[in-house]
């Protein structure tokens, strides 16, 4: 026979159930369990004399968390959870769970965090958290479709790389056959490369790693982006179209597709307007200036300026919105520098970066020159210089946090409950 999930029981039909024992209760001459698989619960049934003795004392012998399967016939029931329950024929115990359990993970997300994560199996045991994953998996399912519908081709590029492209701070060394490399910071200069290839529309989803000095309910040491990069663009502004495109088609198919997971955790979400409000910096800074967070024109955007500036443009009805023409001094060497300002933005959502990008300087003599005045060594990156050497078109594009997407689709305060196993300063293990 094959195995029925929970949610596929019906009254009236024999079924195969695999899972948990996630609770057990005995009332003398009636016995029963709540059985968890990965769709939800289900209640088995044993009445003393309904059922042979064996079972009776097969479920005596049972405890939490243990694995079993159980074969049976279920029934309408009044009682149970879901109005049907299962009377056994046949259980196995497919592994028995040790007590005490190291962690409660019922109800609501505990606190505990170390534990939690620890424990993360465990923890994953909690539906609410379990739903943060599957809204996690269909977040990156949404986005592959998006890419797929609009002309991108999908690729991978090199996660050890012999130069960084986001400054020296955040860089993880490693040893790689006697010579010094890193992990990457961003695909940024392969997807760069990758414009001067024909492909004219490429994205990337890939795990990328920083070596982040703060500990912030928005960082983490190894995060999951999603980079694109599109050639013969106009302006920063075929980038933006790009990013509202993905956003409102993200939300639309999440709103759709985890109905139930939204339910569980409990979060509506609205599907966003686009396009986005395009404010430029030097606005931010009018905006901010009135407020009680100091700030300079030319400084970049922390926590609290991008906390304060996302409760103002809430009040004016934009939960997303891009910064635009942010200064050059602030902005990488690959961005498309205009005096003072720059071709760089950021997309921001409720007070959050979620994304950061811009159009990108593809003439190579301009880009030797600000790589000088920015302080690097072009021939360390002649590797990528050479891409501008034999036509390369005009080109843009960004990278997006995956993490922070979804932190703030499921509407969660910090982006490590939104990864399986998170990587910060002081955690490695497990
Ligand atoms: P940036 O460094 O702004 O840009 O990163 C892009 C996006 O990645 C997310 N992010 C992080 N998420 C979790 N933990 C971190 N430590 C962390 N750092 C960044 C943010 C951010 O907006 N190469 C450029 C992109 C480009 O121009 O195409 C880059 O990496 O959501």
């Amino acid at each position: 026979m094959e195995r029925t999930y929970t949610h596929e029981v019906k009254a009236g039909s024999r079924c195969l159930l695999k899972g948990w024992v996630a609770q057990i209760r005995d009332l003398g001459g009636l016995k029963f369990f709540i059985l968890r698989d990965r769709e939800g619960f289900i209640q088995v049934t044993l009445k003393k004399g309904a059922v042979p003795q064996g079972l009776i004392e097969f479920v005596n012998k049972l405890g939490r968390e243990d694995c079993v399967s159980v074969t049976g016939e279920a029934k309408e029931s009044k009682q149970a959870p879901n109005g049907v329950e299962v009377i056994p024929e046949k259980m196995e115990l497919v592994s028995k769970a040790r007590s005490p359990l190291p962690l409660d993970f019922d109800g609501k997300i505990q606190s505990g965090v170390d534990k939690r994560f620890d424990y993360r199996f465990l923890d994953l045991r909690n539906p609410q958290v379990q739903a943060i994953f599957r809204i996690r998996d269909k977040t990156l399912t949404a986005v592959r479709n998006y890419f797929e519908s609009s002309g991108f081709v999908e690729v991978q590029t090199p996660i050890i790389q012999a130069a960084g492209a986001e400054g020296g701070a955040t860089l993880f060394p490693l040893i790689y056959y006697q010579k010094e490399a890193f992990l990457r910071q961003s695909p940024q200069l392969y997807k760069q490369m990758m414009m001067a290839s024909g492909l004219d529309r490429i994205y990337e989803i890939g795990s990328v790693f920083r070596a982040e000095k703060f500990h912030t309910r928005r960082h983490v040491s190894e995060f999951l982006s999603v980079d694109a990069e599109l050639a013969w663009i106009d302006s920063e502004e075929d980038v933006m179209r790009v990013l509202d495109g993905l956003i409102c088609g993200v939300y639309k198919d999440i709103r759709k597709a985890c109905r139930t997971e939204l339910e569980i955790i409990g979060r509506k979400i609205d599907v966003p307007e686009a396009p986005f409000k395009r404010l430029a910096y030097d606005d931010v800074i009018k905006l901010l200036g009135k407020e009680d967070v100091k700030i300079e024109w030319g400084d970049d955007l922390d926590d609290p300026h991008e906390k304060k500036l996302g409760e103002l443009m809430a009040k004016k009805g934009h939960d997303w919105y891009f910064i635009t023409k942010y200064p050059a001094k602030i902005k990488p060497f690959y961005i498309m520098m205009d005096g003072d300002h720059s071709r760089g933005i950021d997309l921001d959502n409720q007070g959050l970066e979620i994304a950061s990008g811009g159009q990108r300087e593809h003439r190579h003599d301009k880009l030797v020159s600000v790589m000088k005045s920015k302080g690097l060594d072009p021939h360390k990156f002649e590797f990528f210089l050479n891409a501008f050497l034999w036509g390369m078109p005009s080109h843009g594009g960004f990278g997006l946090g995956a993490d922070r997407l979804v932190q703030q689709i499921v509407g969660i305060e910090h982006v490590r409950e939104t990864i399986l196993f998170p990587r910060t300063p002081d955690k490695l293990v497990p």
